[in-house]
């Protein structure tokens, strides 16, 4: 078995304690952080997602295998993000109300620092009103970035634009994103960008400020 297959096992099965020796291992063979990323956690995030559907495992094995893919992550973020030199301004992120999942949102927030923002992560399950304090606080930021990986919580995503809208000065602009989101639904509510991958909202976040 190739380094990479027994990382895509290690976090299928929530061997949070080999992960992170297991990726380690396959940078030092000279695997690619990316390919690590993608085919050995991504990928096999699809695969335990699919399971789940499907009734094979339950909510505490999906659980155990994003920590498992945290822990995979924490080594591969120093490979996969560069310190940019200049500082495009401030983006805010957060996924949004009722959502729990943040791989992702995690992901696209460490894109979008490495492409030179400064990030203001505000979590998972993230209020209207919280958006809005946080923008309150921070006048001067550039990019609103919302994260959400339910059918349930799309309406959430649209509940924070409006709410967002009716209570400050729109300044700034909304990139979205997530498994459900697309570009359609993403203009369907008055959202500014859309990217269906953490690269993809960079370089949307990028785009949109120049
Ligand atoms: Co959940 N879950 N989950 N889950 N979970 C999904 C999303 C699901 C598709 C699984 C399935 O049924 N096949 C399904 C949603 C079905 C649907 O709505 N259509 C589902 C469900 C049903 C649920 C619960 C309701 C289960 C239950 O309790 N009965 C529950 C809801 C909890 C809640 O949020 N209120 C739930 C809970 C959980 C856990 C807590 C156990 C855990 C999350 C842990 C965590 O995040 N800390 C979990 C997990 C791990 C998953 C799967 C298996 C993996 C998600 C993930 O991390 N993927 C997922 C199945 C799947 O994705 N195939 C599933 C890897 C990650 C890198 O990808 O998050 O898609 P992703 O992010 C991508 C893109 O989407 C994009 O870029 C990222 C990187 O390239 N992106 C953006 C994301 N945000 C973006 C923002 C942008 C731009 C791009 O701009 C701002």
């Amino acid at each position: 078995m190739s380094k990479l297959e027994e990382v895509a096992q290690a976090v299928e099965g929530g061997k949070l304690k080999i992960v992170a020796g297991l990726v380690e291992e396959a940078l030092a063979e000279g695997v690619d952080p990316l390919i690590i990323l993608n085919e050995g956690m991504i990928g096999t995030m699809g695969i335990v997602g699919n399971k789940f559907r499907d009734g094979e495992i339950f909510v505490p094995e999906m659980l155990i295998a994003a920590k498992a893919m945290k822990k995979g992550v924490e080594v591969l973020k120093p490979r996969l993000s560069s310190q940019a030199g200049t500082s495009l301004g401030k983006c805010i992120i957060g996924s949004v109300a009722g959502d729990m999942h943040d791989i992702g949102k995690n992901l696209v927030a460490m894109m979008i620092e490495s492409a030179g923002f400064e990030v203001i992560d505000l979590g998972v399950d993230v209020a209207p009103e919280t958006f809005v304090e946080a923008l309150k606080q921070n006048p001067d930021t550039k990019i609103l970035a919302l994260s959400a990986l339910l059918t349930t919580t799309m309406p959430a995503m649209k509940t924070a634009i409006e709410v967002i809208e009716a209570s400050i000065p729109r300044e700034f602009k909304i990139i979205v994103g997530g498994a459900p989101i697309t570009q359609e639904y993403a203009d369907q509510i008055g959202a500014d960008g859309y990217a269906p991958d953490a690269g993809g909202a960079a370089v949307v976040a990028k785009k949109l400020i120049a």
